[in-house]
């Protein structure tokens, strides 16, 4: 019998003689000796008067579903441990589906990547302080990358109850202190009412864009205690915001400026969530003409459309006379750059460039970390989401193109046409140095994934190369996923697998790109990706190093005029390398590798894709040279 299927309150209450078997250990449940019975740790079960049959973490379950959560991530905790059996045993297990993960950290970006692909959080439940303190990069991640999760912590608030030892440890008087500078907002209610309430407002304040992380804490004794006066609590209703439009009049005059513009460039980052929103960018673009750069924090625009110029960014915007930025993360970047490592200035855009800027951006900022990124002075800034404020941009646009202007629109596209073509040529030329050579071309990888998914419905969850986006032609919004937010290092595998989660019933192949050092953060979300049959192609980029650091200490070696051949001390990855198929395999993971021969990878991703079309993890171990 699994744990799941046992029913502990049955057992308890001693209604009919049974026997249990849990993880191993014989249970013997019979009424009405139950009572003096040991449970599998040598613990005296409660007596029958008191049995809680209607705990408050029952309550707590019903709060949840109402939200519409389908998943709660977590590795297991003491101070959760009467919601995480209320989930199981009360809830069925179903929406929400507990699912098992091996630190919190992946929990929390499993619950990152899942937002990303599924378009609405998943909850993760945290052991009090310990479970947060492991959980706080990966909130950061979410954080700066504008992403929902409903975080869920345990914590025993009340002195009086708490048992002496480890549970001391693990309390804590105000849990959210640690996240409060990265989520958007948290509570500790101390009643089920309260909790109810709050969830919903947590829900709510998560998903209304700027987006982000939120914390609820989830009071064990609350959770642990029966439910007192059923009849008075009431489940809140969840309505979502609408996110909000741009002014209209900073709208018009935003249409003016792009109308009368000679090179117009729009800059897209964290602008879309749907294909709605990229379908909107596309009629923006055409109706001026204007080339798009897709920074890539979401898929903004087709790869495919010949506006497309996410390569030929830098030269865009240097020749620009308008800007459109669209949810931009770091708007100073595009217009100036800061040479390493002698930190010499330079102004990348004309200085008469004129820029707008619609993001909710300074809407969600908060003093000590430094996510905002550096000042930049814009000509019109539209406080708005940008995603609902294009449909009124665009309407504005087409009023504000006079007749001179259409013809002189119209007459931009035959040489847009011809500089996009020129774009794909180079990237795809870029791509054939190394082609045969070994250890393996990350171009070569790339465009060997793309033969064995390209009939697919496919989806990039995390890739630390940048061919896909360059080389792939990519039409729809769940194509790409974008980054981790903060580049905290230990995202991509379990965000993939999240994403994956996501996409399993949709139709939608998953696969990542995944750096050997960013897997070692976090291998055992391997583990959870085949405990829970998550179907996910995994190809480990495998350059046997940390090889963005080997890069960072040549440079302060040359730098100093000092030696070079020691850039490998703490940054490389090797004596004894990783067997990252063997790795896999021990957790569960049909994989391959590593791979030397460029000519086996294309036969070991077709064996690797079949298996993920069974319904099953696969990962490929790659010896991959550079970045
Ligand atoms: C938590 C964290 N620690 C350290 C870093 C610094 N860092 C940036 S890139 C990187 C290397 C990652 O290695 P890998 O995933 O193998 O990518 P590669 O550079 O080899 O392509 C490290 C350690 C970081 N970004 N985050
Ligand atoms: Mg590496």
């Amino acid at each position: 019998m699994s744990a799941s299927n046992f029913d502990r309150r049955a057992f308890l209450k001693g209604a009919a003689a049974t026997a249990a078997t849990v993880l191993g250990t014989q249970v013997a449940a019979n009424a009405p000796a139950q009572a003096a019975e040991s449970n599998a740790n040598g613990e005296k079960p409660a007596s029958r008067d008191k049995i809680v049959s209607r705990p408050g973490s029952d309550f707590m379950v019903d709060v949840i579903k109402a939200t519409g959560i389908e998943y709660i991530a977590s590795n297991p905790g003491s101070s959760f441990r009467s919601l995480q059996e209320s989930i199981v045993n009360y809830g069925g297990n179903k929406k929400p589906e507990f699912l098992t993960c091996t630190h919190e950290e992946s929990s929390v970006a499993m619950a990152h990547g899942y937002a990303k692909a599924a378009g609405k959080p998943m909850g993760i439940a945290a052991h009090g302080t310990v479970g947060l303190q492991h959980a706080t990069m990966a909130v950061y991640n979410a954080w700066c990358d504008r992403v929902p999760v409903m975080l869920f912590a345990g914590n025993f608030l009340d002195a009086n109850t708490r048992r002496p030892g480890v549970e001391w440890y693990h309390c804590v008087q105000d849990p959210a202190s640690l996240l409060r500078d990265f989520t958007k907002w948290d509570d500790q209610p101390v009643s089920l009412q309260h909790f109810a309430e709050s969830v919903m407002r947590a829900y709510k304040i998560a998903t209304t864009p700027p987006m982000g992380p939120v914390l609820i804490t989830a009071d064990g004794d609350l959770a642990e205690e029966a439910v007192h006066d059923e009849k008075k609590l009431r489940m809140p209703k969840l309505t979502l915001s609408i996110p909000p439009q741009g002014d209209s009049g900073a709208v018009q005059e935003a249409a003016k400026m792009l109308a009368a513009a000679q090179n117009p460039v729009i800059l897209a980052d964290r602008a879309c969530r749907s294909q709605e929103g990229m379908k909107r960018v596309v009629e923006l673009a055409e109706a001026l003409n204007a080339p798009v750069a897709d920074i890539g924090g979401r898929m903004n625009f087709p790869t495919t459309h010949f506006l497309c110029r996410n390569a030929d960014k830098r030269s865009l915007v240097g020749q620009a006379d308008v800007v459109l930025m669209l949810e931009v993360a770091d708007s100073w970047g595009q217009f100036n750059t800061i040479s390493d490592p002698h930190h010499e200035y330079r102004r990348l855009s004309k200085p008469d460039v004129k820029i707008i800027h619609i993001s909710l951006g300074d809407t969600l900022t908060k003093a000590n970390y430094q996510d905002m990124q550096r000042f930049l002075p814009v000509d019109l800034a539209i406080s708005g989401d940008a995603q609902a404020t294009l449909p009124s941009l665009i309407e504005a646009v087409k009023s504000a193109v006079g007749m001179s202007q259409r013809s002189a629109i119209a007459d931009r596209a035959t040489k847009l046409r011809e500089d996009h073509r020129r774009m794909k040529d180079r990237l795809r030329n870029e791509a054939g140095p190394g082609w045969d050579a070994s250890p393996c071309s990350t171009a070569r990888t790339s465009a060997n994934l793309y033969n064995v998914i390209k009939n697919e419905k496919w989806c990039v969850a995390v890739s630390s190369v940048q061919w896909n986006r360059n080389l792939w032609p990519a039409t729809e919004y769940y194509n790409f996923l974008g980054g981790s937010g903060g580049a905290g290092q230990g995202y991509g595998a379990p965000a993939a697998v999240g994403a994956a989660l996501a996409n399993r019933d949709k139709g939608i192949i998953t696969v990542s790109i995944e750096g050997d050092g960013d897997l070692m953060y976090a291998p055992g979300s391997l583990w959870t990706a085949a405990h829970h049959k998550i179907p996910l192609l995994m190809i480990v980029h495998n350059n046997r190093a940390y090889h963005q650091e080997v890069m960072h200490l040549q440079k302060m070696a040359s730098l100093h005029n000092r030696r070079m051949d020691t850039a490998g001390i703490g940054t490389t990855i090797e004596n004894p390398n990783i067997d990252f198929a063997k790795l896999a395999q021990s957790m569960g993971v049909w994989a391959e590798g590593p791979i030397n021969d460029p000519n086996a990878i294309g036969p070991a991703l077709s064996r690797a894709v079949a298996m993920v079309k069974r319904g099953e993890p696969a990962l490929v171990d790659i010896v991959s040279q550079g970045r």
